[in-house]
């Protein structure tokens, strides 16, 4: 019997089969979970169907978390059709693509408005809807990127917005911990998704991380394994920390030269 059998969860943010959140998806519902999606558009609707009907899911709805009153409507509906709700994976960001590369101070209000409040505050948004519906405690996860905590060329504003949603979990860890709800993250290494591919000098990075880490990329599945163990019942007490899922690339404080040349 999978340890997420009679747990039911939602899952924002899977686009294709690509999407991370997919990946946390099929562990999960290896688990024995029961699994709602939310998509961000009718364009999407198509690709994440069949995968969510892959995985047994009857609830499949659009929601774009920029809107209030569309993340209600998303919540009633789960309300309606879950009752009460286990866990939640946000793993959602935005940020325009003129902003993912070129000179930080260049950023736009705009687009630092876009990508703080798609990538960051809509955890908030999120976590405020779902607790009411986690009435037996809960476990909450959302993705982040080391970008937030060192530069990383070209990642610019999104780096500043994952510092945010870091320090949004962490408040979110104390403000919850009271109704047993625990808020955790993933700091993953690169990989080859949509989102990612539009960053600037995506491919290199991919590529130099690969050779630096001491366990070289990962992939959707780690960081689903990963998922696994922070959403479930082993990590009890574990609240408001960032667990990297990187191949060890962030305890390095220079490559191999050897390896990567210089
Ligand atoms: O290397 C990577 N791919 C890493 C990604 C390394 C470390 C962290 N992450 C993070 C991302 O920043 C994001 O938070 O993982 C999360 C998932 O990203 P992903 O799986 O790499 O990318 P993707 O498959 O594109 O999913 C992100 C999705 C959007 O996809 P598109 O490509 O359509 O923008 O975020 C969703 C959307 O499905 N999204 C929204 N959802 C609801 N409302 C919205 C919105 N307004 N905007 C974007």
């Amino acid at each position: 019997m999978g340890s997420f059998e009679g747990k039911r969860g939602l899952i924002f943010g899977v686009a294709n089969k690509n999407s991370i959140a997919w990946g946390i998806a099929q562990a999960l519902a290896e688990e024995g979970a029961e699994l709602g999606f939310s998509y961000a558009g009718e364009v999407l609707q198509k690709r994440v169907t069949p995968l969510a009907e892959s995985v047994g899911s009857r609830f499949i709805e659009e929601c774009d978390v920029t809107n209030d009153a569309a993340i209600d409507g998303l919540f009633e509906k789960a309300e309606k059709h879950f009752g009460s709700l286990d866990f939640l994976v946000h793993s959602i960001a935005f940020a325009p693509r003129e902003d993912l590369g070129g000179r930080f101070v260049d950023t736009s209000r705009e687009g630092f408005r876009l990508a703080l409040d798609i990538s960051c505050y809509s955890l908030v948004a999120l976590a405020k809807r779902a607790v009411p519906l986690m009435s037996e405690g809960g476990s909450m996860l959302a993705m982040t990127y080391y970008g937030s905590e060192k530069v990383t060329p070209n990642y610019n504003v999104m780096g500043v917005a994952k510092a945010a949603l870091e320090a949004t979990v962490r408040y979110l860890a104390w403000d919850l911990g009271g109704d047993q709800v625990r808020v955790n993250a993933i700091s993953a290494g690169p990989i080859k998704t949509l989102a990612s591919a539009g960053v600037s000098g995506f491919r290199k990075s991919l590529g130099y991380v690969g050779t630096v880490a001491p366990m070289g990329n990962v992939t959707q599945t780690d960081v689903g394994n990963a998922a696994r163990f922070l959403l479930g019942d082993w990590a009890g007490k574990i609240t408001g920390e960032v667990v990297y899922v990187d191949g060890g690339y962030n305890i390095m404080g220079a490559p191999d030269m050897d390896t990567v040349g210089g």
